[in-house]
């Protein structure tokens, strides 16, 4: 324990030297090349968003295409399945999910999750509400529309608030999707329904081999979870919005209990899997993560902010948390890493219920990393 303690900061040590010398470098660099000054960012924090694309509507789920061209969006109200190009300048709306509705609240389309295998199969994923629930559904993207609508998974108890919605391919092929209480809180605690957890699916809709309970669930106690995102260890971080005390970030592991309704935050109760980290709800309200270098970033939706939270590659450890935009953009909700590249892209959600600003008043941000 001791050894690997000295060992750690004798890391930590030479990561900040590291960090000093790229930090000097960058500088220089930038003073003689003027151009592009303005989105240079210190080493291994996010720089000044630079704007990719406006007119948006409450953006909700992006996804990389495999090939690195360009991503696909939802909009979460009109139920809008778009591509946008790597750059920014090529936006069009390919196709739109058929048999869904919004809740009047946090429902509608929301996550989509594009198959790692696409340049195959030509399959991409979607979560939405519809008359009887929530459903994860899969589609064809051909290059030019999204058609073949095709239910994998229904009956998703699904409410006004709640609907968690967030969907991600792991690194072993099988799709994640989260999945809100419902606001019925007894039922993230039940390991036979579908809500208040992480589920794991097989790309025809069946439950992942080797799921814990041998049904969809993977983890459970989970509030509303709209974030997931896999580290280069493969590891899953979630970040799940709290009722009025604490949000959370937490690592996620087959079989475990995150806590809800038992717990808000961190508790000391047998059984129970605290977070990692923990936010009054005012400062996140988290929705998207992404991971980038080491680094968990959580999108902010009351916090109106952007949170960094380091990751240690060798052990479970995460570091303090700094946030980012404070209050500048408003509130945020997506956050995908940029396949390829030290980049993010970072998403408004100002034009939802919450934020109460008209339609089209959404953009998409691109933030280098330094
Ligand atoms: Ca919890």
């Amino acid at each position: 324990m001791e050894l690997g303690k000295q060992r750690a900061v004798l890391l930590a040590t030479a990561v900040v030297l590291v960090a000093g010398a790229v930090t000097t470098a960058t500088a220089g660099a930038s003073t003689t090349a003027t151009a592009g000054a303005s989105t240079t960012a210190a080493a291994g924090e996010p720089g000044t968003p630079v704007t990719l694309s406006t007119g948006w509507t409450i953006p909700w789920g992006t996804s990389w295409l495999p090939d690195g061209s360009g991503a696909l969006v939802t909009e979460r109200d009109d139920f809008g399945v778009w591509r946008i190009s790597k750059d920014g300048k090529e936006r069009k709306r390919v196709g739109t999910v058929p048999e869904s509705q919004t809740t009047g609240g946090e429902g509608g389309l929301m996550g989509l999750a594009v198959d790692p295998d696409w340049a195959t199969n030509h399959y991409v994923y979607v979560m939405h509400t519809s008359s009887e629930g929530n459903r994860i559904a899969r589609m064809t993207y051909d290059g030019t529309t999204v058609s073949g609508y095709k239910v994998l998974l229904k009956g998703i108890k699904k409410n006004k608030y709640h609907n968690g919605g967030r969907l991600a391919f792991g690194p072993d092929g099988y799709l994640y999707a989260t999945t809100g209480d419902a606001q019925d809180k007894p039922l993230a605690q039940d390991k036979n329904s579908l809500n208040g957890k992480i589920l794991r699916l097989t790309t025809d809709g069946k439950p992942a081999p080797g799921n814990p309970f041998g049904n969809y669930a993977y983890s459970l106690g989970h509030r509303n979870p709209q974030g997931i995102a896999f580290d280069a260890q493969g590891r899953l971080w979630e970040a799940e919005l709290g009722d009025s005390k604490k949000d959370e970030l937490n690592l996620i592991k087959a079989g475990k209990n995150y806590g809800w309704p038992t717990c808000e935050g961190t508790c000391d109760v047998a059984g129970m899997t605290n977070p990692k980290r923990t936010w009054g709800v005012a400062e996140a309200s988290p929705s998207g993560v992404a991971v980038v270098d080491g680094a968990v970033y959580m999108a902010a939706l009351k916090g109106k902010r952007l949170w960094r939270i380091p990751t240690n590659a060798d052990n479970e450890n995460v570091g303090t948390p700094k946030a980012y935009y404070i209050g500048e953009y408003g509130r945020l909700r997506s956050v995908t890493a940029v396949p390829g590249a030290k980049e993010l892209w970072l998403s408004t959600t100002n034009a939802d219920n919450n934020g109460g600003q008209p339609e089209g008043s959404d953009t998409i941000f691109r933030v280098p990393i330094g």
